[in-house]
C-alpha cells in the first residue's frame, strides 16, 4: 500500500480527527505516548508536516531545520517528563529493514527505566 497523507495514522493524530493527548505541541511537532510500550515512558514525537522517513526529510523534502529541532525538542520532552538525569534513549526506524511500521517521521523517546541489554 502506498503511504500517503491521505490514509495516515499520524496525520489523522496530528489535524486531530483521532484524539490523542498531546504531552507537547509547538509548530512543528507533536508528543504522544505510544499505544505499545516498550519502556515505562515510550512517547513518540511525531512532525506535523506528512514526511514518511528520515531519508524523505533528508533527500525530498526540504524541511529545513526539522531534524536539528526534534533533538531539542525530544531532550526538552525528555526533561519535562522527569526523565532526567536518569536518561533515555531516541529511536528512529527507517524503512522496512529498519522496524518502521508508519510511515510518517515519528522519534521514539523511551525512559522511566533502565534500557542496558535492550536495543530500540
Ligand atoms: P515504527 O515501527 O518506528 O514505525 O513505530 C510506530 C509506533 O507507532 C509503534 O511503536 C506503535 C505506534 N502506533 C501505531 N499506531 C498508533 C496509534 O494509532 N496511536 C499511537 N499513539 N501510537 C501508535
Amino acid at each position: 500500500m502506498e503511504h500517503t497523507a491521505d490514509n495516515c495514522i499520524f496525520c489523522k493524530i496530528v489535524s486531530g480527527e483521532i484524539p490523542a493527548e498531546r504531552l507537547h505541541e509547538d509548530d512543528k511537532f507533536i508528543c504522544i505516548r505510544d499505544v505499545r510500550p516498550q519502556a515505562k515512558v515510550h512517547l513518540l514525537l511525531v512532525t506535523k508536516r506528512h514526511i514518511p522517513s528520515l531519508d524523505e526529510l533528508y533527500a525530498k523534502t526540504g524541511a529545513p531545520g526539522v531534524g536539528e529541532a526534534a533533538l531539542e525538542v525530544a531532550t526538552a520532552v525528555a526533561r519535562k517528563q522527569g526523565l532526567l538525569p536518569g536518561g533515555f534513549r531516541l529511536v528512529i526506524n527507517t524503512g522496512g529493514h529498519g522496524g518502521q511500521t508508519v510511515f510518517h517521521l515519528h522519534i521514539h523517546l523511551l525512559g522511566g527505566n533502565d534500557l542496558e541489554g535492550t536495543f530500540g
